[in-house]
């Protein structure tokens, strides 16, 4: 069984553009090949004059002209389907960022991981927070830009268990090569189980919970290491350089200044690192959100 609907379409276009491009490479090679052998200067010393040849022009218009159309023909049958998802398809929102997945169901649960049920048409609908991404799963043989300001969508019918990759397919800056996430293919009950259950761990801190759902470890590690921005270890409390309407001045690292950095990032950058770059979280995490965040950072001594 093939891991999605589209399989058998793209995968035939592709085998049959590949075969007639095989054909051709070997053949015309091996023509010109026989042709440079065959008449070479020493075997055949005074050239030909040859006119023209009806049949021949018509033969070689006429055929490739027929195996161009088939390709599209089938190029185009294998991709029409993909524009037309079906009534009953559950929908999902795929919410591209630097530099993480995140899908959002219908009961507003999040997930890193799409979880979809065996044999249900899912649709995605593709949104972005900041840049150009593109949502592609291999496997399902689909791939779709993910356009911020735009409402793309893809959709599919999951047709094996198991669990496929997730890439991005579209350079989206500095960490691009770890946007990955993947889709986990599970039997109809499994995914009810799952849909109902919460995935708060009670040992967990919420804002740490908070952080890793925002896509903030992506780029701000716990441990110390630069990442992208700068590290949480020991930044509560430190005093810190930041460029200020291209002004440098000293700061301390309090909850004013976190607050700030989180909904408007790019109005106090830490001096040495790069501008521009993280998007504002304002309309999307709330005040006590931002709170919970901060009393999380001010524990990493
Ligand atoms: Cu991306």
């Amino acid at each position: 069984m093939n891991a999605s609907n589209f399989v058998d379409g793209v995968d035939f276009s592709l085998y049959f553009i590949l075969a007639i491009s095989v054909f051709f490479l070997v053949g015309i090679t091996s023509v010109m090949i026989y042709f440079l052998i065959r008449y070479r200067k020493k075997k055949n010393p005074v050239a030909t004059n040859i006119e023209g040849n009806n049949t021949l022009e018509i033969i070689w218009t006429v055929i490739p002209t027929i195996l161009v159309l088939l390709m599209f023909y089938y190029g185009w049958t294998g991709y029409k389907p993909m524009l037309n998802p079906p009534d009953d398809a559950m929908e999902v929102e795929a919410i591209g960022q630097m530099w993480k997945w995140s899908f959002k169901y219908p009961n507003g649960k999040m997930a890193d991981t799409l979880v979809v049920p065996l044999n249900q048409p899912v649709k995605l609908n593709l949104s972005s927070r900041d840049v150009l991404h593109s949502l592609y799963i291999p496997a399902f043989r689909i791939k779709q830009d993910v356009v911020p300001g735009g409402s793309n969508f893809m959709w599919f019918i999951p047709q094996q268990t198991g669990k496929f990759d997730i890439l991005c397919a579209e350079y989206c800056g500095q960490l691009h090569s770890y946007m990955l996430s993947a889709v986990k293919v599970v039997e109809k009950e499994d995914y009810e189980k799952w849909l109902k259950s919460s995935d708060v761990d009670k040992n967990e801190h919420p804002g740490l919970a908070l952080m890793k759902k925002n896509a903030c470890l992506s780029c701000h590690s716990l441990t110390g290491k630069r990442i992208v921005g700068p590290s949480f270890k020991g930044l509560f409390g430190s005093v810190e350089r930041v460029l200020i309407i291209n002004k440098e001045k000293d700061i301390t690292v309090d909850r004013d200044y976190l607050r700030q950095s989180i909904l408007k990032p790019n109005e106090a950058i830490v001096v040495g690192y790069p501008a521009n770059v993280m998007t504002p979280y304002e309309g999307v995490l709330n005040s006590d959100e931002i709170d919970l965040i901060i009393d999380y950072i001010k524990t990493l001594k």
